[in-house]
């Protein structure tokens, strides 16, 4: 099964890709994750990911597209993945289909969380607090959600348009969500292949 898993900063992507994944034997591959451990590591990729993390600011395409067209390539990806936080421009979304035509694979469904504008924020104000995250600012949180209005909002109509988009309520805890998401998938055609 390739899954997206896409939503808003704070809604509950990291989170449930873990559930998601675990459940289904495909690894999660988050970006957010990739360019954090780089940072804590201070390798190249990681000093040129933190300039614009800590803004709040999307990475360079050519940057994230290179790291997930590496990863995806590893051996246990093979079989499958859910993507968590990419693709989220629409250059991203053309370099993951050619990606995807070159291994002759397909995308299953594409997966939305939606969730009030202030439940994120609430929720990343507290994550703040508990891990200290430098993008979790109140201004960075706001600049972030910008970006997600202008840059990644826009591919929900992609995906809808391809018939595989999956919108799910985001609201509520953890365990509802995540049942919600498999409902959702269960009861997708386009899944069933998978
Ligand atoms: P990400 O790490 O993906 O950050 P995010 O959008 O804030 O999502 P995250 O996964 O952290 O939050 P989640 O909703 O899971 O990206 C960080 C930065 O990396 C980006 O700003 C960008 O600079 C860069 N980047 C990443 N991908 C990129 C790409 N493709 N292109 C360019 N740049 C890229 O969780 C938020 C909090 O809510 C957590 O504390 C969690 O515990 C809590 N939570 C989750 N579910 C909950 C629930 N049901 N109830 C209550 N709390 C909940």
């Amino acid at each position: 099964m390739r899954l997206i898993l896409m939503g808003p900063p704070g809604a509950g992507k990291g989170t449930q890709a873990k559930v998601i994944s675990g459940r289904l034997g495909v690894p999660a591959v988050s970006t957010g994750d990739i360019f954090r451990a780089n940072v804590s590591q201070s390798t190249p990729l990681g000093v040129e990911a933190k300039r614009y993390m800590d803004a709040g600011d999307y990475v360079p395409d050519e940057v994230t597209n290179a790291m997930v067209r590496s990863r995806i390539a590893e051996p246990d990806a093979e079989g499958g993945f859910l993507l968590d936080g990419y693709p989220r421009t629409v250059a991203q979304v053309e370099e993951l289909d050619a990606m995807l035509a070159e291994s002759g694979h397909q995308l299953d469904a594409v997966v939305v969380l939606t969730v009030d504008q202030d439940e994120v924020v609430a929720r990343l104000l507290k994550r703040a607090e508990i891990e200290g995250r430098a993008d979790d600012t109140e201004d960075v949180i706001r600049r972030r959600q910008e970006v997600y209005a202008d840059q990644t909002a826009p591919l929900i109509a992609v995906y809808r348009d391809r018939g595989l988009l999956r919108e799910v309520d985001g609201m509520g805890s953890v365990e509802e969500v995540s049942a919600r998401v498999f409902a959702a998938l269960e009861t997708d055609d386009a899944t069933a292949a998978g």
